[in-house]
């Protein structure tokens, strides 16, 4: 494989194993050379923990781009997560237009809510430019809540496969050249993905651990975009990260002190092996 550089734009929660802290070792354990756009650091992450520090790193962004531009730096790939606020999404756009290698990869997980919920902090003035940000993606990974956000359909809680294939429809109305809907379940002991791309609609389902983990949607989008960039296909790209999510939750269900997020480094080496299979 040629070096592919890959940019990363999220947040650094310093403590939590979300964001920035999961996404550089997966995606530099891949073999791909990393770099990495902090959109705001964070004492911790917003899910669970009783507060937290917040510096948005907005104003930072454009100067950055800037000596990037005048490097002449550009990426294989920019893979975009959480984002600290609504006007950094028009950055964002831009570094897309500017630092883009021909035929770079942008993947977009709109990561901005879960169970029928925003996370902390945002608004659906954010939801709207998440939405743009998802139109001018290849690759969007939204879990149920965000794409029934980013498209203004009802969120249901239970649903069957005529509202997910609406849903994924309407998440490929907005723009990108493909959907992977995290986190659809069909009945209690399962749960899998939805890989829509030219019209077709493939789903992989795995067995579904009883406890729900924090910075799972990290994990899946990270070693997803690894494995895009080992040459995989869409579908077997999404079905390489629902196994390696699914062991980072079997590493970490029993041990009830590590809510916070799951032990996804002790079995990087089983994602390595998924990727030269
Ligand atoms: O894993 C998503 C995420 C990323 N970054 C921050 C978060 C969350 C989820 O709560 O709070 C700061």
């Amino acid at each position: 494989m040629n070096n592919k550089r890959v940019l990363t734009i999220q947040d650094i929660s310093c403590v939590g194993q979300c964001s920035l802290t999961v996404a550089l070792p997966i995606i530099s354990a891949c073999g791909l050379e990393t770099a990495i756009l902090p959109s705001a650091v964070l004492s911790n992450h917003t899910g669970g923990f009783k507060s937290w520090t917040f510096r948005d790193l907005t104003d930072d962004m454009p100067g950055i781009e800037q000596k990037w531009i005048d490097e002449g730096i550009t990426f294989d790939a920019i893979y975009t997560g959480y984002l600290g606020s609504a006007r950094q999404i028009d950055i964002v756009k831009h570094i897309f237009s500017t630092c883009s290698k021909p035929g770079c990869v942008h993947v977009v997980d709109p990561a901005m809510a879960d169970n029928g919920k925003l996370y902390a902090g945002f608004d659906m003035a954010f939801v709207k430019e998440m939405a743009k940000l998802c139109a001018a993606a290849d690759y969007v990974l939204p879990n149920i809540t965000e794409a029934s956000l980013i498209t203004g359909m009802e969120y249901r809680e239970t649903y069957d496969a005529g509202y997910v294939t609406e849903l994924v429809r309407a998440v490929a109305a907005l723009g990108p050249r493909s959907v992977i809907l995290t986190g659809v379940s069909y009945e209690p002991s399962t749960t899998g993905v939805v890989v829509y791309e030219d019209g077709k609609l493939d789903y992989y389902q795995h067995h579904r651990l009883p406890k729900g983990s924090h910075g799972t949607g990290d994990v899946y989008a990270s070693s997803f975009t690894g494995a895009l960039l080992h040459g995989k296909t869409s579908y077997e790209a999404a079905k390489i990260a629902a196994d390696y999510t699914v062991k980072c939750i079997e590493n970490t269900v029993d041990d009830p002190d590590h809510w916070y997020g799951v032990k996804f480094e002790s079995v990087l080496p089983e994602l390595i092996r998924s990727l030269t299979a």
